[in-house]
C-alpha cells in the first residue's frame, strides 16, 4: 500500500532567530542599532510573521542597513525617502506588513517633510527610527535631535539650534500609535514594535540607540536612570497626556504614549477602488458629460 502524506496544518513558529539572515551587522561594536534589531526578531517571532509577506524599507545611513539583515523583503532606498516608498508598497500591496527603518537624520532632516503627511494620512505601516541624535554614516554631524551645545564636528562650539520632538510632531499631525523605545531595554522595545506592527494605521516607534563612536553625550551611561516605563495609569487616547509625557525633558519616558483607533489609508483607498469598479460610467455616459 502507498505511503500517504498528511498535510502540515499546524502553522510554523518562527524562532527570532529564523528572521536572521546571512548577512553579519557591520555596525560598530556596542551599537545600539544591535539591540533594535534583536527587538525586531523578536516582535517578529512574537506575530509570528511570514517573511514572504513583510517588507523592510530603509534610507541610507547605518540603520539604514538593518533590512540587509532580517529574512523578509527589503529596499533600501534613498535617503530621507522611507515613508514615500513604503506608503507606495502599501497602496499596491495592502495584504503586506510593512515596516520602514532609519535613523534620526533620514528621518527627522531631510525626509521630515513626509513625515506629518504620513502621519495625517494613516497610512497602516510601523516607523521605527533608531534616534541616536547624530548623523553616524558620515561621521558624526548634528542631526535635529542633537541636544543644544552639543559639540560635533559641524559645531564645534556647540550647536546654537533647539532640537525638534519627533514624537510630539506625530502626534499632531495626526498618527494614531506613537510609542518610544531603549534600545538597551530590547524585551519592551519587542513588546512596542509588535503592538505597532500591529496596530491599524500610521505607528511611530522612536527609539533611543547610542551611537558609541560619535555621540559622546548621549551615551548608554547618559540613560541610566533617565529613561523610565509609561506607569499603566497613563491613558494612551488622551492626546495631551501624551504630549505632556513626550515634553519631559531629563527624564524620558518609554512606552505607548498615544494610540487610537482611525481609518486608515489604505483601507480607504481600497474601498474607493471598488467604488469606482461599481459605479464606473460607460464611455458612452462619459463621452456625453463632456458633450
Ligand atoms: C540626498 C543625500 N543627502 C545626503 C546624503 C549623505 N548622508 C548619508 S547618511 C546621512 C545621515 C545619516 O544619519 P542618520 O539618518 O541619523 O543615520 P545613522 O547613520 O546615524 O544611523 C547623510 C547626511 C545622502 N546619502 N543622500
Ligand atoms: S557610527 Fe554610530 S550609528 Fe554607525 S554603526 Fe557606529 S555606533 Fe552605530
Amino acid at each position: 500500500m502507498a505511503e500517504t502524506h498528511t498535510l502540515e496544518t499546524q502553522p510554523i513558529q518562527r524562532q527570532p532567530k529564523d528572521y536572521r539572515s546571512d548577512l553579519e551587522p557591520i555596525w560598530c561594536p556596542g551599537c545600539g542599532d544591535y539591540g533594535v534589531l534583536n527587538a525586531l526578531f523578536k516582535a517578529m517571532s512574537q506575530l509570528n510573521l511570514d517573511p514572504d509577506k513583510t517588507v523592510l524599507v530603509s534610507g541610507i545611513g547605518c540603520s539604514s542597513r538593518l533590512p540587509g539583515f532580517v529574512v523578509t523583503y527589503g529596499f533600501h532606498g534613498v535617503h530621507g525617502r522611507v515613508l514615500p516608498v513604503a506608503t507606495g508598497i502599501k497602496l499596491a500591496r495592502p495584504d503586506l506588513t510593512v515596516i520602514g527603518v532609519g535613523g534620526d537624520g533620514d528621518g527627522y532632516s531631510i525626509g521630515l517633510g513626509h513625515f506629518p503627511h504620513a502621519a495625517r494620512r494613516n497610512i497602516d505601516i510601523t516607523y521605527i527610527v533608531m534616534n541616536n541624535q547624530i548623523y553616524g554614516l558620515t561621521k558624526g554631524q548634528t542631526s535635529p535631535t542633537s541636544s543644544t551645545g552639543f559639540q560635533t564636528k559641524t559645531t564645534p562650539f556647540g550647536n546654537v539650534e533647539g532640537s525638534l520632538n519627533p514624537l510630539q510632531i506625530a502626534i499632531v499631525s495626526g498618527a494614531t500609535f506613537v510609542a518610544r523605545g531603549y534600545s538597551s531595554m530590547p524585551n519592551q522595545l519587542a513588546k512596542i514594535i509588535a503592538e505597532a506592527i500591529k496596530h491599524p494605521g500610521f505607528a511611530l516607534v522612536d527609539v533611543f540607540s547610542p551611537c558609541v563612536t560619535f555621540n559622546k553625550v548621549q551615551t548608554y551611561d547618559y540613560y541610566k536612570g533617565k529613561v523610565y516605563e509609561i506607569p499603566d495609569t497613563h491613558d494612551p487616547t488622551d492626546k495631551f497626556a501624551a504630549l505632556r509625557l513626550a515634553e519631559e525633558d531629563g527624564v524620558f519616558p518609554v512606552g505607548i504614549l498615544y494610540r487610537v483607533d482611525r481609518p486608515t489609508l489604505d483601507e480607504q483607498i481600497a474601498a474607493i477602488k471598488q467604488q469606482a469598479y461599481t459605479e464606473s460610467p460607460s464611455v458612452e455616459q462619459l463621452f456625453k458629460r463632456y458633450q
